[in-house]
């Protein structure tokens, strides 16, 4: 679109003329406020201090249409209706903002929270705004600070009302993939940032398992970082295609101006994170869904963070491990691959079940097909696999909304792994899979996720598992009862009596 003029809130036109409006103009605010203007929308702005959206209207202010406003009232009075206004602030301050364009707008109106807030708080905020005729819509925007300016993936939540006057517009500054908008509705109140979250969670672990691969290959077999560059940019050209295989390559490859070492080498190895990891495990054990290896990919960095501790671990604590020499390198680096996909896949797998569980928690009509198709490009996660798993689930097909007490049935797998095509990846990466465990546990290089994946991997095929002595112990301590292999009911044995099994 032309370049216009900028116009602040002083020289205002008296008729409103924004089609939405963006409050918060941090990196991810200003991002998505030019992506809309950009596409052509005639975007007002907002930012409590007014710094930011004075340097946005001097910096990027002929990149579209903006009216740069100084007050929340200012910003709600250039808006046309219905209201469409972005909150775009730090976590801590969503509630304070929302309060206080509640007073400003009318019913119809709609506010869009596109941080990583918490679906609980989407789910309150939702409710509250509903009592007073406001749709509220909390979106998941994956992609970072890039993604933001040139189409990032976009979850919304909400009322299917609200998506009808906000959706094409999303649509339109979400990237795409082969002509599909990364960016369909998703189900009602806090689904949006729900599925955001797993987003991240997955994320988590597909982070964990790249650094476990690069840490085997280097400590077990000594490939230098930059050697490991070279590989991982020959295993973006395979099943494991993604953005963060890419990413790895170009960052181990790097070498840092100051002291000419890898870069990799000079970063402190404490790794940091913002919640929604932690939000993702803690949702698997609040809604019964087994998560293990991403909740051990969030743990993985919480262990990382711990340095004190580790320095002394470090002084105290030892390998107890005998040297592992690895005769053929290149079998090794196959091996290496097939654990990462492997590892990958149940991460995966994980994070779907988790949005099937969660699906049926929350009453959301979660279509994974759909789901799967907004993540093939724009966001973190993006890889090739992602258009694999949407055509497992049915492909994209933004009209289906699956009953959510029963999504798992139909031409749904009940899970990612039970799909013909990752029933039989998996079973190919089997014996390298075991081979690089074992030999992570025997060198004593830890691979949390590859190990808990496979762990994960084999407690779902296995015919019994410990579970039933689990069982008989509760019900020793703590007379829970079991329930028989061949007979209906609850039992109990009088362990503390004669030992006789009575009935509950
Ligand atoms: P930040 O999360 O760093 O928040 C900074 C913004 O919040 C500034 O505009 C700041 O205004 C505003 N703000 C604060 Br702090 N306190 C406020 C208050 N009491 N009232 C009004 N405004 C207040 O910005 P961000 O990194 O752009 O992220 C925005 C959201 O997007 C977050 O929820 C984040 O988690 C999410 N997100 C970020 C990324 C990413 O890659 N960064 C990716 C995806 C999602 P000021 O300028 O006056 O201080």
């Amino acid at each position: 679109m032309s370049a216009e003029p900028t116009e602040t809130a002083t020289e205002s036109s008296p008729e409103p003329r924004a089609d939405i409006a963006v409050t918060g103009l941090a990196v991810m605010g200003a991002n998505l406020a030019r992506n809309f203007a950009r596409h052509g929308y005639v975007v007002a702005v907002h930012n409590r201090s007014a710094e930011r959206t004075e340097s946005l209207l001097a910096e990027h202010g002929d990149e579209g249409e903006f009216v740069g406003t100084e007050t929340l009232a200012e910003l709600v009075a250039e808006l046309k209706r219905p209201r469409r206004v972005l909150v775009m602030v730090a976590a801590g301050a969503v509630d304070a903002v929302i309060a206080e364009l509640a007073e400003l707008l009318e019913p119809g109106d709609v506010v869009i929270d596109g941080g990583n807030s918490h679906y609980p708080d989407t789910i309150r905020r939702e409710q509250a705004l509903a009592e007073r005729g406001l749709h509220f819509v909390g979106v998941g925007v994956s992609g970072g600070e890039d993604g933001a300016l040139n189409g990032p993936a976009i979850m919304p939540g909400g009322s299917p009302a609200s998506y009808q006057s906000l959706g094409p517009m999303l649509e339109d500054i979400a990237a795409d993939f082969q002509g599909d908008p990364c960016c369909a509705w998703i189900g009602p109140n806090g689904a949006g940032h729900y599925v955001k979250m797993v987003h991240n969670g997955i994320e988590y672990a597909d982070m964990q398992v790249i650094g476990e691969a690069y840490d085997l290959m280097r400590q077990v077999a000594g490939i230098s970082p930059a050697e490991q560059a070279e590989i991982f940019a020959t295993w973006n050209t395979t099943q494991l295609e993604s953005y963060l295989i890419d990413i790895t390559a170009q960052v181990l490859g790097h070498i840092d101006a100051t002291t000419g070492k890898p870069l990799v080498d000079v970063i402190v190895d404490s790794a940091g994170q913002k919640g929604t990891g932690r939000w993702t495990a803690i949702s698997g054990l609040d809604i019964g869904s087994g998560v293990a290896a991403i909740a051990e990919s969030v743990f993985a960095r919480t262990v990382s963070s711990q340095r004190q501790v580790r320095a002394q671990a470090q002084q105290l604590l030892s390998a107890g491990a005998e040297p592992v020499t690895i005769d053929d390198r290149e079998a090794f680096i196959d091996d290496v691959a097939q654990a990462l996909y492997a590892s990958k896949l149940v991460s995966y797998a994980q994070g779907i079940d988790m949005l099937t569980t969660a699906a049926a928690t929350y009453d959301w009509p979660l279509d994974i097909g759909t789901i799967a198709s907004l993540w093939r490009n724009g966001c973190i996660i993006r890889a090739r696999l992602l258009d694999e798993i949407m055509q497992a689930y049915g492909g994209r097909d933004v009209t289906r909304h699956p009953d959510p007490q029963n999504s798992g049935a139909g031409d749904y797998p009940a899970n990612l792994l039970f799909a013909p095509k990752f029933t039989e990846a998996i079973t190919a990466t089997l014996p390298a899979w075991r081979r690089v465990v074992a030999t992570g546990v025997a060198a004593g290089v830890p691979v949390p996720v590859f190990s808990s994946a496979l762990a994960w991997y084999d407690q779902m095929r296995a015919e019994r598992l410990p579970a039933a002595l689990t069982q008989g112990l509760r019900d020793y301590f703590g007379a829970h009862t079991y329930q028989r292999v061949d007979r209906h009911g609850s039992f109990h044995t009088l362990w503390s009596q004669d030992r006789s099994e009575i009935e509950h």
